[in-house]
């Protein structure tokens, strides 16, 4: 089994790339089930959800980082017993730090899981959050297996440039993907990744 966390400041994207993930994998065949926390933000469409049969749980409460901890290790261990998923996806907030969240995973499940986390930069909004949330967004990024620098379809050649060396810095050995959750352009790679052609 895959768990996946996909991390990454509010308005970076997560919701829109786990709809995509979820649907495409599930299309592929794959048993996908998802862990939702918001907490003030803006959640999934539980129908959207629905219509393309993944399993959904959203924990409203409180941060899963923190005070819910608790909460995300026996949702996952529920979902584990009870669907039998190929891959987990979660959701954190936006203020969740991904390297916590990794500790809380394999607490909970006790290594029979592939963790991948993925964590997203909004291209657009980069300058800014780099700028005014620089320490937190580095160790979101630190954290990450995968940073995937999104909405690329809002900026140019030279801004993506700018975002890479960021996020470089932050981060010498992460691989960085170039996506659009919307279009679905760059998608692919983080598709392959999650075993949707295995
Ligand atoms: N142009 C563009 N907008 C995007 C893209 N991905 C997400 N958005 C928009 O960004 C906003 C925040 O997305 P959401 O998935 O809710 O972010 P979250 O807070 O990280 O879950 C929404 O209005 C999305 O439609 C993208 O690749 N390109
Ligand atoms: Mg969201």
């Amino acid at each position: 089994m895959i768990i996946c966390q996909l991390a990454g400041f509010l308005g970076s994207g997560k919701t829109t790339l786990l709809v995509r993930l979820g649907s495409e994998l599930s299309k592929a065949g794959k048993k996908v089930a998802i862990i939702v926390n918001e907490v003030g933000e803006v959640g999934v469409d539980g129908a959207v959800i629905d219509s393309f049969g993944l399993k959904s749980v959203e924990i409203t409460e409180g941060c899963i980082c923190c005070s819910l901890s608790g909460s995300l290790q026996n949702t996952l261990r529920m979902i584990t017993r009870e669907y039998a998923p190929d891959i987990i996806i979660i959701e954190p907030t936006g203020i969740a730090l991904p390297s916590i969240i990794v500790k809380l995973v394999r607490t909970a499940m006790v290594g029979e899981e592939r963790m991948i986390t993925i964590c997203l930069i909004d291209a657009f909004r980069a300058p800014k959050l780099f700028k005014e949330a620089n320490l937190f967004v580095s160790r979101q990024v630190a954290g990450a297996d995968i940073v995937a620098v999104n909405k690329i379809d809002l900026v140019g050649d030279e801004a993506r440039e700018e975002v890479t060396d960021v996020i470089r810095g932050m981060s010498p050995d992460s691989d960085i993907v170039y996506i659009s959750a919307k279009s679905g352009e760059g998608v692919a790679p983080l598709l392959e990744l999650l075993g949707a052609s295995t």
